[in-house]
């Protein structure tokens, strides 16, 4: 299956590329951003620094440094208002555009994280089946790629997992 969920911290996950839901100034914070940064050692923080932030919706690579993945694509998902500004198709297209930067590279490994559904207080349902749409037409588009959804709870990966099952019923 090129695109199926994997529960535990993405930090461990042998891929050509982890995504990052960081934050707008790319320079680190709580959640999976700040386990991506402890992993990947300071390395990537200076990096970071060189790249100007990254707007919601868009994406950014790294090098992996301390990580076992060889790199990181930073995106800023959108935060929660209610779910009438937007924050469906930001949410997609941090998915659509990291998926495209992993393509432009050939990279044949990537692992998401449920990018806002921490902090940024997406609804995790809603977020799933957004993930699990967008991920699924981009492979299409595209040549082969394995597709990681990285849950960090048993719940999260029923969630995840859930979204799939639905997708493949319509298919
Ligand atoms: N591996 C995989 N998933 C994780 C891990 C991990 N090690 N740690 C947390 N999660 P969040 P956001 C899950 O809050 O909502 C940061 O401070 C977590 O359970 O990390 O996009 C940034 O700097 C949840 O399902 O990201 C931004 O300021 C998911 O990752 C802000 O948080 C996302 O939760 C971004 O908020």
């Amino acid at each position: 299956m090129p695109l199926r969920v994997v529960t535990g911290s993405i930090t461990d996950l042998d891929v050509d590329a982890v995504v990052n839901a960081a934050n707008s100034t790319l320079l680190g914070g709580g959640g999976v951003d700040g386990a991506i940064h402890r992993a990947a050692g300071p390395g990537l923080l200076t990096e970071c620094r060189g790249l100007g932030g990254c707007l919601p919706g868009q994406a950014k690579l790294t090098g992996g440094y301390d990580l076992k993945a060889r790199s990181v694509i930073h995106t800023v998902g959108p935060v929660w208002r209610g779910g009438n500004r937007g924050e469906d198709a930001v949410l997609a297209s941090c998915y659509r555009e990291a998926m495209r930067i992993a393509r432009a590279r050939g990279l044949r490994s990537i692992a998401f994280p449920a990018i806002s559904t921490g902090v940024y207080g997406f609804p995790k349902t809603r977020a799933a089946r957004i993930a699990a749409r967008t991920i699924r037409d981009e492979l299409k588009a595209g040549e082969e790629m394995e597709v990681l959804l990285c849950a960090f709870s048993a719940p999260d990966a029923a969630i995840l997992q859930a979204a799939l099952d639905d997708l493949n019923e319509e298919n």
